[in-house]
């Protein structure tokens, strides 16, 4: 991995397996269909998934995590699995992803091992200095721009993205309505890969909107 965290195929695990979350990000919404439109957006092209189900019971989140977990490894795209560190256990998900008020990243490392990723929400620099220090294995920084995905009271934008981008060493996915008409911008702003809800999974063509998101990542940052 390089250190100042800038190069395409980002490695940000440290098994003989590795994971790269570098390029589409794709976290799951709650809407019908869908392990077809997780199917379809793989098929674009998305380097990692990140399971996200607020308000489901436990057994509903393991058998949907199940099947999404499976279709991850038929496409080689890396698993992981938003806010339950015991969830991301039990089905030995390749990483788990940390909200501000999820935990620290140690517990999550006591329970999950070295060769787990760890990710970690943050809004400001000083909490992504403090992820970055806890041991985390990259930050999600958000929000881009107005998401009608989830209430954020915080928006520092592409230029907080730039801002903190020189500060911190780890890698930065950014987040927050980000499409494939901005997306640009975010990579611009030094973004190692673009967390996405609605720009990929509610269009109609899933698989093109991620190939598309994939395409632009790969024009500004093209394979050494
Ligand atoms: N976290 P969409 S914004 C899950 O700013 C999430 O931390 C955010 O969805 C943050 O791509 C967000 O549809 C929602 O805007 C992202």
């Amino acid at each position: 991995m390089s250190n100042n965290g800038r190069h395409f195929r980002l490695v940000v695990n440290k098994t003989t397996e590795p994971f790269s979350i570098a390029g589409v990000y794709l976290i799951t919404d709650q809407n019908e269909d869908l392990v077809e439109r997780v199917r379809l957006a793989l098929r674009g092209g998305v380097t990692a998934l990140q399971y996200r189900a607020k308000d489901k019971k436990h057994e509903e989140c393991l058998t949907e995590a199940r099947v999404l977990q499976q279709l991850c490894r038929e496409f080689g795209t890396t698993f992981i699995v938003n806010d339950s560190v015991s969830l991301a256990r039990e089905l030995d998900a390749d990483g788990v992803h940390l909200g501000q008020d999820d935990g620290s990243v140690s517990y999550a490392r006591e329970q999950l091992g070295d060769a787990k990723i760890i990710g970690k929400s943050t809004h400001d620099l000083n909490e992504a200095l403090q992820a970055e220090k806890e041991g985390a294995d990259y930050i999600g920084f958000g929000a881009m721009y107005p998401t009608e995905s989830k209430l954020v009271t915080h928006i520092p934008g592409t230029q907080g993205l730039a801002q903190i981008r020189s500060e911190v060493n780890i890698p930065v996915v950014g987040i927050g309505g980000i499409t494939v008409g901005n997306a640009c911008r975010v990579i611009d702003a030094g973004a190692d890969a673009v967390a996405v809800i609605s720009s990929v999974l509610s269009h109609p063509r899933p698989d093109m909107a991620a190939s598309t998101l994939r395409l632009l990542f790969n024009r500004q940052r093209p394979f050494p």
